[in-house]
C-alpha cells in the first residue's frame, strides 16, 4: 500500500520510490539512526572543541544543537562563566578595588611575608581556604622579600603568580575560579583603599605584638585597620614554640555566628580608620602557618593543602620550556633529543647556620656531600627495586656559592646548573624559579629537611613523578645517621 504520509514523499527513501517492505523500513530507520547519530556526535564535538578553547562562544553551540542539550549547555555555561576570571569582577581592573567587586560575589585574600617558598605554601592555603569557605581566592603578586632581606640587589621586582604557575590549568582542575590583584585593582592605581582584616600572628606567636608585617598591602596600595582574631585559633594554645593556626578556625571566622562573636576594636590603619575585618573581601595577614590537623603537615600525605591545590600548581608551558633548555644544557643533550631520567638534589645552605645548635662548626652543622651521597643511592635503590630504572644522572641545585663546595659536586660527577647569565637575561627570580622546576622534574628527589624550597621539590616529585624522595637531616654531626 502507497503511503499518503507527506514526510515519505519528499527524498530518495520515500516508500512511493523504494517500496514499503520490512526490508526498506530496517533501511530507512537505519539511516535516520545514522544520521541522528552522527548529528548528535558533530553536536558534542563543537561542544567539546568550543567549550574549552572559547567558553564565551557557546551561545552560538546552542543554536546550532537545539533544546535537546539546554540543560547539559547551562551546566556548561555556568562552569565556562565559573572558570573565566572576568566573569568574578565587574569588569577591567579599576582604580579602588571595590569598585570591581561584583555584589553576588564573595572574596578572600592575604599577603606573603617569607621566602619564595613559603609565599608558595601561604597562597596555597589561601587557596584551600576560598574552597572551604566558598569565596573567590584574590591571589598576591610574589615580592622579593628573601632579596631586601639580604640586601641582594636593588631589583625589588614583583612576580604575578600567573607568571609561574598555570592559572587556567589551576582553575580547570580545582574548578573554582582564581583572580590575581592585577585583574582587579589597577596596577598603576595612585589610589589607596582602606580596609578591615584579621591578624593572625599576634594569636599564633608571642614574640611579636603586632600584626604580620609584609609589602602586599603596600604593594597593592592597601591601609589595613586590623582586628585581632580570637586566641582558640592557635591550634596549640599557650605553647610558645608552635606558631600554627587551623584551616577550619580562620574559615568559622568567614561566616557571620563566629565572626560577629569575635569582634574586638580594630587597630586604626595609617590614616587612621578603624575598620572591623571586610566581609566582602575577607582577608588574613598570614596564612603560612595554617594545617588541619597538625603543624607541617604540608609535608605529609593527607595534607589537604597539598592534595586540593597545591598538586594542582602546575608551572606554566613557558616555564617548562624554559627549564628543560636548561636541563638539556646541563646533561649535554641536544634540543630534539628526549631529557633522560635524572635524580634532583637540593642542598639549602647560607642562612640555615642560624638553625645549628649551639658550639657546633658549620662544617658539623650542614651535612656533607658523603651524606648526601648515602641518600642519592637510597633513592636510586628504591627507583630499582620499586620501577627497575637506573638513574645515573645527578643534577644538584643549591644557594651555595663555595666554588670549593661546587668542585667537590664535579668530583661526584654530579651536574650543576649554569646560571651564570640567569639573571641578566630573565630576571632576578629565574635562577630559584629555573632550579625548583629542575627539582620538580626528578625521577626522584634528595633534599635538606626543613627548607620549604626541599618541601615543595618532595611533594611534586612525589605527586608528579611518582618518585622516592628522602630529606637529610641536618644541625650537628651525624644529624643524618640511620
Ligand atoms: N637559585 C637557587 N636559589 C635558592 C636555592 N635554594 C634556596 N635558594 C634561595 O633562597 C631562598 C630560600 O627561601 P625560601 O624559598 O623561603 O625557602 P627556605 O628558606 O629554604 O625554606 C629562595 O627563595 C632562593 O632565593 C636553590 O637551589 N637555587
Ligand atoms: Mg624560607
Amino acid at each position: 500500500m502507497m503511503s499518503t504520509d507527506p514526510r515519505y514523499n519528499n527524498d530518495d527513501w520515500s516508500p512511493s520510490r523504494r517500496g514499503n517492505s520490512p526490508q526498506g523500513l530496517n533501511r530507512r530507520r537505519l539511516f535516520w539512526t545514522a544520521r541522528l547519530a552522527l548529528a548528535a556526535v558533530a553536536c558534542m564535538g563543537l561542544f567539546a572543541m568550543w567549550n574549552s578553547e572559547f567558553p564565551s562562544r557557546m551561545i552560538l553551540q546552542k543554536n546550532w544543537c537545539g533544546d535537546a542539550n539546554s540543560e547539559l549547555y547551562s551546566q556548561q555555561q555556568l562552569a565556562a562563566q565559573k572558570l573565566n576570571p572576568l566573569a568574578s569582577v565587574v569588569g577591567s581592573p579599576t582604580e579602588s578595588f571595590r569598585d570591581n567587586l561584583r555584589l553576588d560575589t564573595k572574596y578572600i585574600t592575604s599577603w606573603g611575608s617569607g621566602g619564595w617558598s613559603n609565599d608558595v605554601i601561604s597562597i596555597m592555603n589561601l587557596i584551600y581556604l576560598g574552597l572551604i569557605t566558598e569565596r573567590v581566592p584574590v591571589l598576591p603578586v610574589f615580592l622579593p622579600s628573601h632579596f631586601m632581606l639580604n640586601n641582594y640587589g636593588d631589583d625589588h621586582s614583583p612576580l604575578p603568580f600567573g607568571d609561574v604557575f598555570d592559572l587556567p590549568w589551576l582553575r580547570r582542575a580545582i574548578n573554582e575560579p582564581l583572580l590575581e590583584w592585577r585583574d582587579v585593582k589597577a596596577s598603576n592605581s595612585t589610589v589607596t583603599d582602606d580596609i578591615g582584616c584579621w591578624n593572625v600572628w599576634e594569636s599564633i606567636q608571642y614574640h611579636d605584638k603586632a600584626p604580620r608585617q609584609s609589602f602586599g598591602p603596600w604593594f597593592s596600595k592597601l591601609d589595613i585597620s586590623y582586628t585581632k582574631t580570637p586566641d582558640w585559633v592557635k591550634l596549640k594554645q599557650n605553647f610558645e614554640h608552635d606558631r600554627y593556626s587551623t584551616f577550619w578556625a580562620l574559615a568559622s571566622l568567614a561566616f557571620p555566628f563566629r565572626r560577629n562573636q569575635s569582634l574586638v576594636p580594630p587597630l586604626p590603619n595609617k590614616r587612621n580608620v578603624s575598620l572591623p575585618p571586610d566581609e566582602h573581601m575577607l582577608c588574613y595577614d598570614f596564612l603560612y602557618y595554617v594545617a588541619a590537623d597538625q603543624s607541617d603537615e604540608i609535608e605529609l600525605d593527607y595534607s589537604p593543602a597539598w592534595r586540593f591545590v597545591g598538586q594542582h600548581m602546575q608551572w606554566t608551558p613557558r616555564l617548562e620550556r624554559l627549564t628543560d633548555d636548561y636541563i638539556r644544557r646541563t646533561l649535554n643533550v641536544r634540543w630534539d633529543e628526549p631529557i633522560p631520567p635524572f635524580i634532583s638534589v637540593h642542598v639549602r645552605h647560607n642562612d640555615f647556620k642560624e638553625w645549628c645548635e649551639p658550639d657546633v662548626t658549620l662544617e658539623e652543622c650542614f651535612a656533607p656531600l658523603s651524606v648526601i651521597e648515602r641518600r642519592v643511592r637510597e633513592v636510586q635503590d628504591e627507583l630499582r627495586e620499586r620501577k627497575g630504572i637506573e638513574v645515573e644522572h645527578v643534577i644538584v641545585t643549591s644557594d651555595e656559592k663555595n666554588h670549593t663546595w661546587w668542585a667537590d659536586v664535579d668530583e661526584l660527577r654530579w651536574l650543576g646548573v649554569d646560571h651564570s647569565r640567569t639573571k641578566e637575561l630573565y630576571g632576578r627570580w629565574y635562577p630559584i624559579l629555573i632550579d625548583a622546576v629542575i627539582q620538580s622534574k626528578g625521577s626522584a628527589f634528595v633534599g635538606t629537611a626543613r627548607s620549604t624550597v626541599s618541601i615543595l621539590a618532595s611533594r611534586r616529585v612525589q605527586s608528579w613523578q611518582d618518585g622516592p624522595v628522602r630529606m637529610v637531616q641536618w644541625g650537628k654531626l651525624g644529624a643524618d645517621d640511620h
